[in-house]
């Protein structure tokens, strides 16, 4: 089936044996737990929110992975959201590999470093000064470093749910993996460090308004995921993002927009495009590195003065603005902004989520979700879900059957019921169709 771009797709790595099409995976997976915790090197990917083992990936092209048995997958987790072009996009490869030819890394400024800043910040105005950092965790770390700097306060709000990397602040109440294995907080983060992290419910304005009368002139910023996708897809509530920034204009706190997952994906410059709203710093990371490490924070000039070497705030790296993944992103930014795929990339979105809910009403299982561009969730739960509570009341059960019998059918989704999905431009209105007509025999099986 060719993808948007007229790539056909490739042939696959090897045929499955009839009789096990999981064979080279799972002896894959047995070496992986001799030498790796959980044989992966993120928890999620361990299945462990689904159960049963992870496929190991063999290739991908456009909306397709292969594993290593040979299995052809409609793939929607994308690699948790950085391929919006789809996989091996060939001027992204292309830009890789023009990069390799000229070396791999200097640690010393390059241009292409500038242009890809530049080009970021065409899409995040608020952006004035930004630094690149070698994953959303890093950006996310530094950016509440630098408030807490800035600010001179110790205290930081985040929401139930919202995951903003593992840095030690954020393990409380986390969502993604922490949500999936069910870890509240996770140990090795020492308590006196946790007592700074105050947390809300998201949605819940009363609860941010009582936490800035209590902690008044103390808290540092509030960092949050203006759209969740860490509890699976969570949007904001009318009104609730301008009321945190209006809140933490009048006390002096940062607003901390966290957009390693909304950015390019809700919309082309993310939440704060969406939703009008100006955060003080946003954090990025997946699209702009076109598949390779890339983070970044950034904001207002007067607050990233503060970040070294103009400022006292120190956060460094030695692979940061490698120049093979500035080209990645660069090249992946410059597609986006040159072909606008927004308009249809929202469609095509909004099709799958409707079809989803649609094969949920028409047997009666209670189902809610939605999608801001090309960032989506489903929850077997009625909603509407505007909370990690609510999200927690979903049929994890069904959702585990309906999982598998997806996956058997040829399409990956997340591997957790909290997490969101994504699309990409490869992904064609056949593809999004045949996934519809799978789910619906996949929700069947489940059901039986
Ligand atoms: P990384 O350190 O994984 O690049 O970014 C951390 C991060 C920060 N903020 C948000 C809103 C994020 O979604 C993430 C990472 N997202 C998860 C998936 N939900 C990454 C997948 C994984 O942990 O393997």
């Amino acid at each position: 089936m060719n993808n948007l771009d007229g790539r056909g797709q490739g042939k696959s790595a090897a045929t499955p044996p009839a009789a096990d099409r999981n064979a080279n995976s799972r002896a894959l997976f047995s070496r992986a737990c001799d030498v790796t915790p959980g044989g992966v090197n993120s928890p999620v990917r361990a299945f462990r929110g689904v159960g049963g083992d992870p496929f190991f990936v063999d290739r991908a092209l456009g909306s397709r992975l292969w594993d290593a048995d040979g299995n052809e997958y409609i793939d929607y987790v994308l690699s948790w959201g950085p391929m919006i072009l789809g996989h091996a996009h060939p001027a992204v490869v292309q830009a890789v590999a023009d990069a390799a030819s000229r070396g791999t890394s200097y640690g010393a400024p390059t241009g292409v470093e500038v242009e890809l800043a530049e080009a970021v910040r065409g899409f995040f105005p608020s952006m004035e000064r930004l630094r690149f950092v070698n994953s959303g965790t890093e950006a996310t770390m530094s950016a509440v470093r630098l408030a807490r700097g800035y600010t001179g306060r110790e205290l930081i709000l985040k929401f139930d749910g919202c995951y903003h990397g593992h840095g030690d602040s954020f393990l409380v109440k986390a969502g993604s993996g922490v949500a999936t294995l069910g870890l509240p907080n996770s140990p090795g983060v020492p308590e006196e460090l946790s007592k700074l992290t105050l947390t809300a419910p998201f949605n819940d304005l009363e609860a941010v308004e009582t936490t800035f009368r209590a902690y008044a002139g103390t808290i540092a910023c509030v960092i949050l995921e203006p759209v969740v996708g860490n509890a699976g897809f969570i949007a904001p509530d009318d009104g609730f993002l301008q009321a945190l920034r209006r809140i933490t204009e009048a006390d002096g706190a940062l607003l901390v927009f966290d957009e390693v997952m909304t950015g390019f994906r809700v919309a082309p410059g993310g939440a704060q495009e969406r939703f009008g709203v100006r955060p003080d710093l946003t954090t990025l990371g997946k699209v702009i590195g076109g598949g390779l490490p890339v983070g970044a924070y950034g904001g207002r000039r007067e607050v990233m003065d503060w970040i070294a070497p103009v400022g006292p705030v120190y956060q460094a790296g030695t692979l940061s603005g490698n120049p093979l993944a500035m080209a990645a992103g660069l090249a992946q930014l410059r597609i986006l902004r040159d072909e606008d795929p927004y308009p249809l990339l929202e469609a095509r979105t909004r099709r799958l989520v409707e079809g989803l809910l649609a094969n949920a009403a028409e047997r009666g299982v209670p189902a809610s979700g939605g999608s801001y561009g090309s960032m989506w969730g489903v929850f077997f739960a009625a909603g509407p879900v505007r909370s990690f509570d609510d999200a927690k009341t979903s049929d994890v059960e069904t959702f585990r059957r309906f999982y598998h019998a997806l996956l058997r059918r040829g399409v990956f989704f997340a591997p957790s019921a909290y997490e969101a999905g994504f699309m990409s431009t490869a992904h064609t209105e056949q593809d999004v169709e045949e996934t519809i007509s799978r789910a619906r025999d996949a929700l069947d099986e489940a059901l039986a």
